[in-house]
């Protein structure tokens, strides 16, 4: 799985009490939370002074997380991150491959002298790290953190609070089973994760069976007011602008799967979802089968991701994002006209 002269390096350095820095990346996911907290309850109790960073607040949906309340937080506690950040000798980036991906927390990544560790499955890694601990072909960041566990033969570290935030890991990542699922190994580790005491029924409940009543309403409204088809390109637009949002006294995470809704139409190969936050488009790209919106994004909008889930950010306003929008899928539109198929 990985490099075993990094692990061995790695190992060493964790041989004796370290000042450790976890990252997770701005808009936090459960996967790159689940993974920073993971790390937390793995490193801690061996000795070592740890601290669990996030850029921004993470949605609510994972306040019951073990430890979650430990975490640091950019947006808040910026003082304190900075001196962590230079303070420490090693550097846990988890979830993210490029120090960008933190957003102004970015920086005193950079500038800080310890040793810094990427774990992530997100694909073209920047150089800025030591260590990397990076597979495309993973489920989540969550399934590689045990790899990196199970690499320095420590497995039997692994308590039922570290094998609840890995599930949570895998099932948030994988849309509950439903992509980047195919690998026997994955199951294989969430067999392992059950064996410590993860109880998966409830975890999906803790997620997913959430909603605030404002969440619930807000979905409706995007799907019948705010839902834009283009047949010929096999696309499905949601746009929310600010108005939208308030409409429904938006709380961060309160839009979080929208994006996927669209593709459960047969005809819908690619889904955008464009929402304004902190007067700045946010765009979010999911599709099926072969269409790379990794690649539509880093081309088109400032952002990147994974084949079939990306992100996005836009400087125009929302009628020329969506302007724009169409007239580089044009370009597409051949990549665009398929259907899926058993074969
Ligand atoms: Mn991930």
């Amino acid at each position: 799985m990985f490099d075993k002269s990094s692990l061995k390096e790695v190992g060493k350095l964790l041989a004796a009490p370290k000042k450790i820095a976890l990252v997770a990346h701005k808009n936090p996911d459960g996967d790159t939370v689940g993974a920073v907290l993971a790390m937390y309850h793995y490193l801690k109790p061996k000795g070592h002074m740890v601290s669990a960073i996030v850029p921004n607040e993470y949605p609510t949906f994972y306040s019951w997380m073990p430890g979650i309340e430990k975490m640091l937080i950019f947006d808040k506690d910026a003082k304190e991150i900075k001196k962590t950040l230079a303070d420490a000798d090693l550097i846990f980036c988890l979830d993210f491959n490029a120090t960008h991906r933190t957003g102004n927390m970015g920086k005193f990544i950079t500038e800080a002298k310890g040793t810094k560790i990427v774990i992530d499955h997100h694909p073209q890694p920047s150089n800025e790290f030591d260590h990397y601990f990076s597979e495309t072909d993973t489920s989540s960041t969550g399934e590689l953190v045990y790899e990196f566990i199970a690499g320095l033969n420590d497995t039997r570290s692994i308590t039922k609070d570290i094998a609840v935030c890995l599930y949570t890991c895998i099932m948030t990542d994988t849309g509950s089973f439903s992509f980047s699922c195919n690998k026997k190994r994955t199951y294989e580790i969430t067999g392992e994760l059950i064996e410590k005491g993860v109880q998966p029924d409830l975890i999906h409940k803790l997620v997913y069976d959430t909603f605030t009543e404002n969440r619930l309403r807000l979905l409706g409204y995007a799907l019948s007011e705010r839902l834009l088809v283009w047949d010929e390109l096999h696309t499905a637009i949601i746009s929310l602008n600010r108005d939208d949002l308030n409409r429904f006294n938006y709380q961060v995470g309160d839009t979080e799967g929208l994006v996927n809704y669209p593709l459960s139409m047969e005809k819908i190969n690619l889904s955008v979802l464009i929402t304004e936050k902190d007067n700045a488009l946010r765009l979010s790209f999911r599709s099926k089968g072969d269409f790379s919106v990794n690649r539509l994004a880093r081309e088109h909008f400032d952002g990147g991701g994974h084949k079939n889930a990306a992100g996005g950010n836009s400087q125009m306003t929302m009628e020329e994002t969506v302007k724009q929008l169409k007239s580089v899928l044009e370009r597409y539109k051949q990549e665009l006209d398929y259907k899926l198929t058993y074969e």
